[in-house]
């Protein structure tokens, strides 16, 4: 049987197989994040966003999973342990694969100051792969998602590297609805070359579950608003990582994120035109195992259609052929 190939590489960075945790997901602390890199069928490791200070995050309960990985929905609130802990635990880690740190400053200062820090005050010697910015936070009230917002966006990116330079720098992207969003943030993220990869997408933000017998929401805080991820957003996720990938340069990766539940998801995420897949909820929920399960299950596939590396088959998805006769 021949041998298969699953390596992938995100912004030039070689990564073993294309799959990772989804930032915010066992990626708080050190242990975690060890783990993570311990485990052989993940390619790297991204940190739970961070801030400049610790935080504890809003109220519990502020994550339920629903239909077992079908949903899950979250305000969490960026509980973290701040800029300087996952500095620290880079160094401490020394990740033999791409350790990527992801950033959500509360404010456009805060955001500035960690970038500040990356660049003047860690040393060449600290092993940081790459920076993620967090445009797509949904659950700190009062701070509005900036993906949102393409003027913020902007703005915000333009004062990001004019400060930031010394590492490779993607960004963590929310749900877009309508192509006019797609084409709105696409002409943004084309404006700043230095971007090099776009994750897609955030968990959905804002949605609500309620306990019918209890007669209550799930969560506590935000009147239970939360967002909303797990294998019933693969449709957007997918719609955003094909859309996307139409209208980037090449040299702009697109990781997805987002209802991968089993192998065939990672497939459909590869097809779409992902470069590498994330995955959360189902490794929130089930543990880290499930990288060997999701593994497996996309080896399978390909072996099944005859695809010994990745770039057989990622971005090649084909429109349905039209029907003579359709059923609807
Ligand atoms: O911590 C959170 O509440 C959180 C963040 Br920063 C995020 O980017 N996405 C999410 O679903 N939750």
């Amino acid at each position: 049987m021949a041998t298969l190939d699953l390596s992938v590489t995100v912004a030039g960075l070689a990564m073993n197989t294309p799959l990772y945790n989804a930032s915010g997901v066992w990626c708080t602390n050190t242990p975690q994040l060890r783990e993570v890199l311990d485990c052989p069928y993940a390619g790297a490791v991204v940190t739970k966003s961070c801030t400049l200070a610790h935080r504890e995050g809003n109220p519990k309960p502020r994550y339920r999973s629903f239909n077992g990985v079908t949903g899950s929905i979250n305000s969490m609130g960026l509980p973290n342990n701040g800029v300087m802990y996952y500095i620290q635990a880079a160094q401490e880690l020394a990740p033999h694969k791409p350790y990527f740190m992801s950033l959500c400053g509360l404010t456009r200062e805060e955001n500035l100051q960690m970038l500040s820090t990356l660049q003047h005050d860690v040393g060449a010697h600290v092993p940081i792969a790459g920076l993620e910015l967090n445009l797509s936070c949904p659950n700190i009230a009062g701070k509005p998602q900036i993906g949102y917002d393409f003027d913020a966006m902007d703005e915000m990116l333009r004062e990001s590297f004019e400060c930031f330079d010394r590492l490779p720098v993607g960004v963590k992207l929310p749900p877009y609805f309508d192509p006019a969003h797609f084409d709105a943030a696409a002409a943004v993220l084309r404006r700043y070359p230095a971007i090099r990869w776009v994750t897609c997408i955030n968990s959905i933000g804002n949605g609500l579950l309620v306990d019918p017998l209890a007669e209550r929401t799930l969560l506590t805080p935000r009147s239970g608003l939360g967002g909303i991820g797990g294998a019933s957003i693969k449709p957007t996720a997918l719609a955003n990582v094909w859309s996307l990938r139409q209208r980037l340069p090449d040299s702009v990766d697109v990781v997805g994120c987002g209802g991968v539940a089993r192998g065939v998801d990672v497939f459909e995420h590869l097809l779409c035109g992902a470069s590498a897949v994330q995955i959360g909820t189902l490794i929130r929920d089930r543990g880290l195992d499930q990288f060997r399960v999701v593994t497996d299950e996309l080896a399978f596939i390909m072996r099944s259609k005859g695809y010994t590396r990745i770039s057989d088959f990622r971005g090649t998805l084909q429109a349905a052929e039209p029907e003579e006769w359709p059923l609807e």
